[in-house]
């Protein structure tokens, strides 16, 4: 029988614990791929009491004996990339067999340089706050057509031809507009031939290493990166990211047709979080930030970037179940709410144009909606032990209870704790 496609994704504006989700399920699962995004992701997972943040291999790559694809809609940053797979054989960890796109496309420095300066030139009220991994640029070199795939760092001729076009079209941009020193194309060039001697043996062909894995009966999961919200074309736009983090970028992004997806799981947190610019219309106050803050170790996991919190907004959530087609949830951190008497669910808001249920993306939108909350009990007990559903107390069962109510999808997973085992599966 034909094997099936599972997609995980960020249902808010990422963060939401998408790399421990993989790794809660990945024993089930043949295949993990990335799909989009880069560098500027930071996917956590505690295993064995060990922490690991993956910024570009996809969070299955502690399962020796799965294949983990990184797709050609992920832009690879070759340093970041070897410097993870170095990290693991220090720590002598087996691995999953790994396996890039030679369409990816390459960030390279130029387009780190280019996002930081960029940011600087938007200026205060314009900045998106970006990681400042080179996502944006590098993106728009592809978009252009002008962009480096890692492909291209296999064949010395095309890599210094195309490099050569980049180089000069980059050095007036940096001269020109930023007043900044032009980049020699030489030790670029021995830098980006190293990178294809040493990316090599992993590149492959994705598509139809799915393809084959799909006719074996075997299963895939797509491991979204970021989250819906922040999504170029359904996200609080501009202040997002650069790629498709919605189902749709799953298939574009690896070559893959929609037929064999059986599963859209989105990840939300039992509140909400978003680091960067933009709106975000259930951020909480300063004082029940901090203490969410600290409570969720609410910091970026890329750049260290203090995150903004606030509730959980359902608005928000039932636009990202829409947009993505998305069967079932998983919540995390339902542990760290323990200890509020009450908690606050954005259930509409009030806009310009009167009450309304229904998010839009665009920004202007988001600006001026006010949100509606309901207050739920809140409950005193540590969840950290909680293994069932039934173990957990009953406010906190009903809080999950409501969640699925509104959002119309079950919650078959729920996060009590970082470490691998704080986990209940339900159905
Ligand atoms: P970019 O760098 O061009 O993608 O930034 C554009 C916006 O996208 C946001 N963004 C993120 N938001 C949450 N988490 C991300 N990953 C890191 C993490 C973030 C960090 O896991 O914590 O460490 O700061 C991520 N990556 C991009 C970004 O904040 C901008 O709002
Ligand atoms: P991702 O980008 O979606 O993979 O999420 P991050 O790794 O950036 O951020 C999620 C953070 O929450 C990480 O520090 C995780 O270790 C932590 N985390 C994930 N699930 C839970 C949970 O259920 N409870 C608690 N307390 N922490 C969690
Ligand atoms: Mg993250």
């Amino acid at each position: 029988m034909r094997g099936k496609i599972e997609a995980l994704l960020g249902a808010q504006w990422g963060d939401e614990g998408k790399g421990r989700v993989v790794d809660a399920i990945a024993s089930r699962v043949d295949v993990v791929a990335r799909f989009q995004g880069g560098a500027n992701a930071g996917h956590t997972v505690i295993a064995e009491g060990e922490k690991h943040i993956f910024h570009l291999l996809p969070s299955g790559i502690l399962f020796p004996g799965k294949t983990c694809i990184i797709g050609n809609g992920v832009v690879v940053d070759p340093d970041q990339l070897l410097e993870e797979l170095g990290e693991l054989q220090r720590k002598h960890k087996d691995r999953a067999r790994l396996i890039i796109s030679g369409a990816a496309h390459v960030v390279m420095p130029y387009h780190k340089l280019l996002d930081g300066m960029e940011e600087r030139f938007r200026g205060v009220g314009r900045r998106i706050g970006t990681t400042k991994r080179g996502i944006g640029p590098c993106y728009v070199d592809k978009i252009s057509r002008c962009g480096i795939r890692v492909e291209d760092l296999l064949n010395e001729d095309v890599l210094r031809e195309k490099l050569a076009y980049n180089l000069e079209l980059k050095n007036v941009i940096l001269s020109k507009v930023y007043n900044e020193e032009p980049l020699s194309f030489g030790k670029l060039f021995e830098q980006a031939r190293e990178w294809g001697e040493k990316l090599s043996p992993f590149v492959g062909d994705c598509s139809l290493e799915i393809e084959r894995a799909l006719q074996q009966g075997k299963t895939v999961l797509l491991e979204g990166a970021q989250g819906t919200l922040l999504d170029i074309d359904h996200g609080t736009y501009p202040y997002v990211t650069s790629s498709n983090a919605t189902i749709g970028g799953g298939l574009t992004g690896l070559g893959i047709g929609p037929s064999s997806i059986a599963n859209v799981i989105g990840v939300a947190k039992a509140y909400c979080t978003r680091v960067g610019s933009g709106p975000f219309p259930s951020e909480a106050d300063e004082e029940t930030a901090n203490w969410l803050r600290d409570r969720g170790g609410e910091y970026g996991a890329t750049t260290g970037r203090p995150r903004r919190c606030g509730w959980l907004d359902l608005v928000a959530l039932r636009y990202a179940v829409r947009v993505n087609s998305m069967t079932m949830l998983a919540l995390t951190k339902l542990d760290v709410l323990s200890g509020l008497e009450k908690i606050y669910v954005c259930t509409s808001y009030i806009t310009e144009k009167g009450k309304t249920e229904n998010f839009s993306g665009g920004s202007a939108f988001l600006e001026q909606a006010k949100p509606v909350y309901e207050e739920l009990p809140g409950w005193q007990e540590d969840l950290g032990e909680c293994r069932t559903f039934e173990s957990l107390p009953k406010e906190a069962r009903k809080y999950v209870e409501f969640i699925e109510e509104v959002i119309g999808i079950p919650i078959t997973l729920i996060g009590v704790g970082a470490e691998r085992e704080q986990v209940i599966k339900r159905g």
